[in-house]
């Protein structure tokens, strides 16, 4: 994986200007409104721009989304910043995909502080300013949903060992148990949707969260985390499915017992602890065998590990891959 490694991101300002450039030559809503069309954001896209008074506010905010590469390790295009940021699973929010970005415009990502603790010997409270002294790369990965549909995401931040390492892990640390910001007020999916146990819970097991591919991610095609995809601090564990990658972090604890996630509690025979990308096991209600690449038409074949058998396979040595959903 030599790409991510060497990866070296843009300075913001050459963005910037290249921005600059494309608004004094007129193109820049035309061509994010072409791209928006192409992908399943076009209605929520459609609906911002229906009112003219937001169109100027929202071109001035809108970030100058740029990567370092135009695909992943396997020649596969990144999704557009317009796809990743408006076709979201946050059911803090709601449960409905593409009404996420808007209800999230105004939640709170300052000041935001992750808790580290546990069976550490170093114990330590991070503000996000902390955070982002880990030195951040960027990093293309695949997100395979369990629900079957799946993206490119070019992320930016650091893996989650250099963290670990700075708390040191006591010897009895077998897992990682993570939690998202417990907020009634900011997330009303807390409030109503009472068949979930907030606050939202994911957990890996040590050399897991090792692996270098274990990402906590600040950002995404260069810019920091809108809060639809997690700000402004989430997981990123490209070969489990998405729901492994927790967003909007507050609090990590190494602990000795495997931990709970939010959906083993709440359908333990259809997700489990995990959820390693599995064409060869389908989920309960559907096939795992396929998937659909937003932006794409037709399906494609799903791959072991989500493409990153190599990296991972040996993890989980010895273990059923059959039984362990
Ligand atoms: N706190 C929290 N984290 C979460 C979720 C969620 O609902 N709440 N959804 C998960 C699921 S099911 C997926 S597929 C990914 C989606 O990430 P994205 O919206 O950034 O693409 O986030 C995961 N992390
Ligand atoms: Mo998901």
């Amino acid at each position: 994986m030599d790409k991510i490694k060497s990866s070296e991101i843009t300075p913001e300002r050459v963005y910037l200007s290249r921005r600059d450039f494309l608004k004094s030559m007129g193109i820049v809503s035309a061509s994010a409104a072409v791209l928006a069309a192409c992908g399943p954001a076009a209605n929520a896209t459609a609906d911002a721009t229906l009112n003219p008074t937001e169109a100027p506010a929202m071109e001035s905010e809108a970030p100058a989304a740029t990567a370092q590469a135009t695909t992943d390790e396997l020649g596969d295009p990144l999704n557009s910043f317009e796809d990743i940021t408006n076709y979201n699973n946050f059911y803090e929010f709601t449960t409905d995909k593409q009404r996420v970005a808007k209800l999230a415009t105004d939640f709170r990502t300052s000041p935001w502080e992750v808790q580290v603790g546990g069976l550490v010997n170093n114990p330590k409270t991070y503000s996000i300013d902390d955070l982002r002294k880990f030195e951040a790369e960027e990093r293309i990965y695949r997100l395979r949903c369990v629900e079957a549909w799946s993206m490119v995401i070019p992320w930016f931040g650091f893996p989650l060992h250099k963290l670990l390492a700075e708390v040191e892990p006591k010897s009895e640390a077998k897992y990682v148990r993570f939690e998202t910001l417990y907020d009634k007020e900011q997330f009303p999916g807390q409030k109503t949707d009472i068949w979930y146990q907030w606050p939202y819970v994911e957990g890996l097991r040590m050399d897991e969260a090792m692996n270098d591919l274990t990402l906590m991610a600040t950002g995404l095609y260069g810019k920091d985390l809108l809060p639809q995809n997690g700000a402004p601090i989430r997981l990123v564990v490209p070969w489990k499915y998405g729901f492994k990658s927790i967003k909007s972090i507050v609090k990590i604890d190494l602990v000795a017992e495997m931990p709970t996630s939010l959906w083993m509690a709440a359908a333990p025979q259809e997700y489990g602890f995990y959820a390693n990308v599995n064409p060869n096991v389908d989920h309960p209600r559907w096939s795992q065998a396929t998937e659909r690449r937003i932006g794409e038409l037709g399906r494609r074949a799903s791959i072991m590990f989500n493409g990153y058998e190599e990296e991972v396979a040996h993890l989980y040595d010895g273990m059923d891959l059959s039984a362990n959903y």
